[in-house]
């Protein structure tokens, strides 16, 4: 079963991310994990700390010779920013007047709920794990989850929709997204210049008015054969794995599959998606079924059905803003201004990138149940069978 996990604080030393069930054999470079990386600290607002971090991931296990071998995989990210905090946030006692207390908590952040639940005199430690920066250590455990995927075929990638009011008011095609991965200088992740430049507009408005903004990312899985996930288990679906895995992202508040939102309120002539069957099989698809459209994102009765499968995630704005809400001393129970540091004030496609990994790792999980094997030989040769028996259906 493939599985992971992640250790680290915002501000400690690094984020840790653990793979494991991986089958062997499978080719990791390094450097795919380490642009997956850099595209998730990219994007037109953005703050001070990704001034400060280059993320790049050190394999310290499950790796050998460029490709896995089947152990767990344990992958390293430093934090550059530690040596800013090496007494303040000491593994030992230290010295307690170091402490950087956050005296007071953010409205929409984990911040009171958690120091209330933990036990915690202020949300210092709070939100050194419920920081967004934990998502780092995610991509890397989903660079893993790609490269698997890559040899079956599936390829992943994602664009940003809409950021607050502004909006994509075209229907995006594949070959748009796919090609968002290979771009060196990233505004807003957007496949469309002219609703790109009112995205940035937006965050311009924000960053003016010391405010913050949110948006909606897609995630587009293409090649994804029909047949992962089922109906049969309620917690076997994959609709509802997807959200779960992209709603636990931080920020994230809502997830749709496909045109889910819209399709509560239209009739089902128009939402549900004709089949047809073609008469030739064209190279980059499982079988000759065939739809015009998609509005079900690729996903009926919880099975991918053959076509693009399509998640989309709408991040409510980052909650530390420059111009602070009102919220509550921890120390005196005083009224005051909500803690503020540095933040970013927009990170859409940041967030994107995540619930790319996201993605990734739960359509990885549900191919190495369905085609299984120990080596990716195996599980490559399982996987053509299973086409060839889709092919012929
Ligand atoms: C983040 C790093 C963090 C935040 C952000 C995500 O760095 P710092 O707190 O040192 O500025 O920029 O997290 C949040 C805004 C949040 O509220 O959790 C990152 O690497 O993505």
């Amino acid at each position: 079963m493939l599985r992971f996990s992640t250790a680290g604080e915002s501000h400690g030393e690094c984020l840790i991310a653990m793979v494991s069930g991986m089958p062997a054999g499978v080719p990791i470079d390094e450097a795919k994990m380490n642009r997956e990386l850099w595209r998730r600290q990219q994007g037109y607002g953005r703050g001070g700390r990704m001034r400060i971090e280059r993320d790049t991931a050190q394999i310290l296990s499950g790796v050998r010779h460029g490709k896995t071998i089947g152990s767990p995989i344990a992958i390293r990210i430093e934090n550059n920013d530690w040596k800013n905090w090496t007494e303040s946030l000491p593994v030992v006692a230290g010295d307690p007047t170091k402490h950087k207390a956050v005296a007071s908590p953010r409205p929409g952040h984990a911040d009171l709920a958690g120091a209330l639940k933990y036990d915690f005199p202020d949300a210092r430690y709070v939100l050194e794990r419920a920081s967004a920066r934990e998502s780092t250590a995610r991509v890397a455990a989903g660079a893993v989850a790609k490269q698997l995927l890559a040899e079956l075929g599936i390829n992943i990638a994602s664009h940003v929709i809409r950021v607050g009011s502004a909006e994509l008011d075209r229907v995006a095609e594949w070959s748009e997204i796919e090609a968002l991965l290979h771009r060196e200088e990233v505004l807003l992740g957007c496949v469309d210049e002219m609703a790109e430049q009112r995205m940035k507009a937006v965050v311009d408005q924000a960053l003016r008015t010391g405010d913050s903004v949110g948006g909606v990312f897609e995630v587009v899985a293409h090649g994804v054969p029909p047949g992962l996930g089922t109906y049969a288990n309620w917690d076997e679906r994959l609709d509802g794995l997807l959200a779960f895995a992209v709603m636990s992202l931080q920020a994230v508040k809502a997830v749709e599959i496909g045109r889910g939102v819209t399709a509560a309120a239209a009739f089902g002539s128009v939402v549900h998606d004709s089949i047809h069957y073609a008469q030739e099989q064209e190279a980059d698809r499982h079988t000759r079924f065939a739809r015009d459209q998609n509005n079900a994102g690729g996903i009926e009765g919880g099975i991918s059905n053959g076509e693009d499968v399509i998640v989309r995630g709408y991040l409510k704005p980052i909650s530390t803003l420059r111009r602070p809400l009102g919220s509550v001393s921890f120390s005196t129970r005083e009224e005051v201004k909500a803690a503020y540091e540095r933040s970013d004030v927009c990170v859409v496609p940041a967030a994107g990138v995540a619930a790319e990994a996201m993605v990734a790792l739960t359509l990885a999980k549900l191919a190495i149940e369905k085609f299984g094997g120990d080596s990716m030989r195996e599980m490559v040769r399982n996987y053509q069978g299973y086409c060839e028996q889709i092919r012929r259906f």
